[in-house]
């Protein structure tokens, strides 16, 4: 389909916002929760700036109702939010928590009376601190304690959600959580081990898969949210566009290219050579069963050109490219178009939804009940031409959430950095929509760039 410069969007496209259960909703040892590991890491000294805590955050828990209302007053139709594990099982496994799922029916109560579609999660990171303590995503039991807690939330809720997301970045609770020890649990484990944790990830989507297709419903559609490393052609030219494609093969070959591949390709395995992950029998059948639909965070990428023979390499940035205040956000809106583009080409994925793409910045504070991110504006606009173009070339893009709805915990960099097209006053947890909220509500009524 071609779709012209500023004409709209394709009837029924899916303009959403995106949150998560941990950054959110606060509450964090109420009505039975159990620890989960950022809960614990948050109280490690050091290790979250300021030494914030997910106890309160943003206090959905009790607040939701009037979330909801102002999510509904921006037109906003369709919400990702995420499920919270620990609260339905506080120790990951064994005794269910009622308490827990009488939060999400209630929850799910208040989004059908404002009129809003949910998109659930099932993990967004926040592992309950009980299986880390006996091996977290190093063991086999926390895959199949993942498959149990699955199917316990898909029957529960088959009858209200429709849209289910396995997991949320597999790359960021594996490598940047057990490879670098940035995120929760904050450790190093060695090669060997992170094969293994990114194998139980992929595991783990595959008993999610199997839990909506058993339990689903006939209408449920289920995918995984992926940040694959998403490389941009330095300049649209054959050359560096063939140099893109295969940087971004060879770093997406051991999620994506497995999952598409149905199995480890050589390339991969002669990679990890003595430290290959162990695959028991039917892990394949569960990790490439087929999806609906695939989800993408896309943020940034680096920039990648053909070398003198062609190889593929990185441009480095110089110091004076724009930046967000997340020191890892560069500008780059073409990740839109390059992210949806090459996983439709490399995969042959039939649908995708941009289920994250947003910016952190240091917002200055509400003056005159005004948040002037004239930033975040320009930042969704240019990303949202790039969109425009993907769909224009026939990239079967189907919805875009933006990340976030509102400020949050925003992991290791605590309540500094905010996302949120919504102010949050977290002393008083005053809202008050940013510019870039009615930007984003212009966007949805008209349903083009504006
Ligand atoms: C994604 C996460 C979100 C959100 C966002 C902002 O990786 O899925 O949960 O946090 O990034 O990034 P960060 O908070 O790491 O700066």
């Amino acid at each position: 389909m071609s779709l012209p410069c500023n004409s709209t969007f394709p009837a029924g496209f899916i303009w959403g916002v995106a949150t998560a259960a941990a950054q959110i909703e606060g509450a964090a040892f109420t009505d039975g929760k159990g620890e989960s590991i950022w809960d614990r890491f948050a109280r490690q000294p050091g290790k979250v700036h300021g030494g914030d805590t997910l106890d309160v955050a943003c206090d959905h828990y009790h607040r939701f109702d009037e979330d909801f209302a102002l999510m509904a007053s921006l037109g906003v139709k369709h919400y990702r939010l995420s499920i919270s594990w620990p609260r339905i099982y506080p120790d990951g496994d064994g005794e269910l928590n009622q308490a827990g799922l009488d939060f999400y029916a209630r929850l799910f109560d208040a989004m059908a009376r404002h009129g809003i579609t949910p998109w659930v999660t099932l993990f967004h990171w926040d592992l309950p601190q009980a299986l880390e303590d006996r091996g977290g995503w190093r063991a086999r039991e926390t895959v199949e304690a993942f498959g149990r807690y699955a199917t316990t939330v898909v029957q529960a809720f088959a009858d209200r959600i429709e849209h289910w997301i396995t997991l949320n970045e597999i790359r960021c609770f594996t490598q940047l959580a057990y490879g670098y020890g940035l995120k929760a649990p904050g450790v190093k484990v060695d090669a060997a081990t992170l094969n293994q944790i990114y194998h139980h990830a992929l595991v783990s989507h595959g008993l999610a898969v199997q839990a909506v297709r058993q339990y689903g419903g006939p209408r449920a559609q289920v995918g995984l949210t992926d940040n694959s490393d998403v490389c941009i052609p330095v300049t649209e030219t054959p050359a560096d566009i063939a140099a893109a494609r295969e940087w971004y093969r060879r770093k997406n070959l051991h999620l994506l290219g497995a999952i598409s591949n149905g199995g480890y390709s050589d390339e991969y395995l002669e990679r990890c050579g003595k430290d290959a992950p162990k695959v028991a029998a039917d892990d394949f059948a569960l990790i490439s069963a087929p999806t609906d639909f695939l989800g993408l965070n896309l943020y940034t990428g680096p920039f990648v050109r053909a070398g003198a023979d062609g190889e593929p390499e990185e441009v480095l940035l110089p110091s004076a490219y724009p930046k967000a205040d997340s020191p890892w956000l560069h500008w780059a809106p073409q990740v839109i178009y390059w992210g949806t583009r090459l996983a439709h080409e490399t995969y042959g994925v039939k649908s995708i939804y941009i289920t994250e793409n947003g910016c952190g910045y240091n917002d200055e504070p509400v003056v005159a009940g005004e948040v002037n991110d004239l930033h975040r504006r320009e930042f969704l606009r240019a990303h949202l031409r790039e969109l425009q173009r993907a769909i224009a070339d026939g990239i079967p893009v189907d919805g875009y959430f933006l990340w976030s709805f509102m400020d949050n915990f925003e992991w290791e960099d605590g309540y500094e950095r905010r996302f949120g097209i919504v102010h949050v006053d977290f002393a008083t947890q005053q809202r008050t929509p940013k510019l870039s909220a009615h930007y984003y509500a212009a966007v949805i009524s008209a349903n083009r760039v504006v």
